[in-house]
């Protein structure tokens, strides 16, 4: 059996396979608003008194894992069956660590709880996320001093992006100078939980590391002009970059001793979570494209070559699977079909139907306007989709999913899943384990 866990915005969840290709054994979640209330989150998120900044706090998901893992003894899962783990990360979230990390990692005490023993371990108390937009100046920052955004883009796949975590760690050695000179390792999303479970601090792996605004594309490795324009002395607080299938090692004692692991379970790396749901939804070989409508839309799909977008509206990462992907947001998504829905005073099933109308309706206009835009902002991958993979609410509607085919003039399939990067995660460590 292979677990994939995933720490997103608002839950930890896991999600258990048996076997490489084998059926979900077992789903399970906490949610951090819900659960974990003592942390005052909304939907998982701290807005702080600047209301760019958005933050969550690393000690609300170790708390959770803790709890995650208790919630999946009790719900009767003998865990000493599971072969490898992997796990899936919100994206562009940095964690700031001092030099406590190491050795705490290297000594975690199962009589203990993680939150209790990693609490002096941060040197910044919460984490930046993806929702962040307050680095309006770094990001400028950085591409004037690389000589522009389409270098930028050129070589680490996105412009200088707000959310991205070279800006965030840009404005936090600005801002806190003392905290940064006592930050010794900064971490994502993805490689600080991969670092609890393994025992010790792992590389970032090439799928989340892209969302960095950092890592050269061609090379795989830290772009050393970039990471010297970024922050002070960033090359030596940042891990290494390694590929998203690389095993790190065996699981920590102190997830053997406190939840009944098998100490050799392997532990892969984790990565973000748009690159393993490419690896859920089916669509980390070229062919299969994926379109997910939730509040935002959101198209990826799998690239060989790192093409980059010149607009720089869309952003390359590592595909887990090897090569890259590609994936653009598109911020008004399904809010805009709400706003007209409500406008028109049409139910959901009104609406499907107007969209599925052989006449010009509003609707189809609308839904024409978004898929059309969408076509031609994702033009620069050239991609020649066999299939459409679509997820999401907006994925329900046949009106929606014949308007994707006709302007994409492809074949739609509609994904019904709504753990595409834990199960994503449970395939990657399925693959090693
Ligand atoms: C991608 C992005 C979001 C987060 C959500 O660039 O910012 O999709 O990964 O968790």
């Amino acid at each position: 059996m292979h677990l994939g866990l995933d720490c997103s915005t608002q839950s930890f969840s896991a999600l258990i396979i048996d076997g490489p290709d084998g059926p979900i054994v077992y789903e399970g979640s906490v949610n951090f608003e819900r659960d974990l209330p003592h942390y005052q989150t909304t939907s998982g998120f701290i807005h702080s008194d600047e209301p760019a900044e958005v933050f969550s706090d690393p000690l609300m998901w170790v708390e959770a894992l803790d709890l995650l893992l208790a919630q999946m003894v009790k719900d009767g899962i003998d865990l000493s069956a599971i072969e490898a783990i992997s796990g899936s990360g919100q994206q562009h979230a940095t964690v700031y660590l001092n030099q406590q990390f190491d050795r705490t990692l290297a000594n975690l005490q199962s009589h203990l709880t993680l939150k209790e023993q990693l609490a002096s371990c941060l040197s910044r108390p919460l984490s930046p996320i993806w929702m962040d937009t307050s680095t309006t100046t770094e990001c400028a920052e950085i591409a004037k001093a690389l000589g522009g955004n389409d270098e930028v883009c050129r070589r680490t796949g996105s412009v200088a992006e707000l959310r991205f975590s070279g800006p965030q760690i840009r404005k936090f050695a600005k801002q806190s100078p003392d905290a940064w000179k006592l930050t010794k390792t900064i971490h994502l999303n993805s490689s600080f939980h991969a670092s609890i479970l393994a025992g010790k601090s792992v590389s970032i792996d090439h799928g989340d590391g892209a969302g960095m605004n950092l890592m050269n594309l061609e090379t795989g490795k830290w772009d050393p002009e970039i990471v010297a324009i970024t922050a002070p002395d960033l090359a030596r607080k940042l891990p290494s970059l390694a590929p998203s299938s690389s095993v790190t090692g065996t699981i920590s004692p102190y997830f053997s001793q406190k939840y009944g692991f098998n100490p050799q379970t392997k532990i892969v790396l984790w990565s973000g979570d748009n690159p393993n749901s490419l690896v859920g939804m089916g669509a980390a070989t070229p062919g299969n494209m994926v379109i997910s409508l939730g509040t935002s839309y959101t198209l990826f799909a799998a690239m060989e070559k790192p093409l980059t977008d010149p607009n720089g509206f869309g952003h390359v990462f590592g595909n887990p699977l090897g090569g890259f992907m590609s994936l653009i947001c598109f911020n008004e998504g399904s809010l805009a079909c709400e706003k007209l829905k409500d406008e028109l005073g049409l139910t959901w099933e009104e609406f499907d139907k107007w969209a599925a109308s052989d006449k010009a309706t509003p609707v189809r206009e609308l839904l024409d306007r978004q898929f059309t835009a969408m076509l031609e902002k994702s033009a620069w991958m050239h991609l020649n989709p066999t299939t459409i993979r679509v997820t999401g609410g907006g994925s329900q509607s046949a009106g929606i999913r014949q308007t994707i085919s006709r302007i994409f003039n492809a074949p739609v399939q509609q994904i019904q899943t709504t753990s595409s990067a834990a199960l994503g995660a449970a395939i990657r460590a399925s693959k090693v384990g």
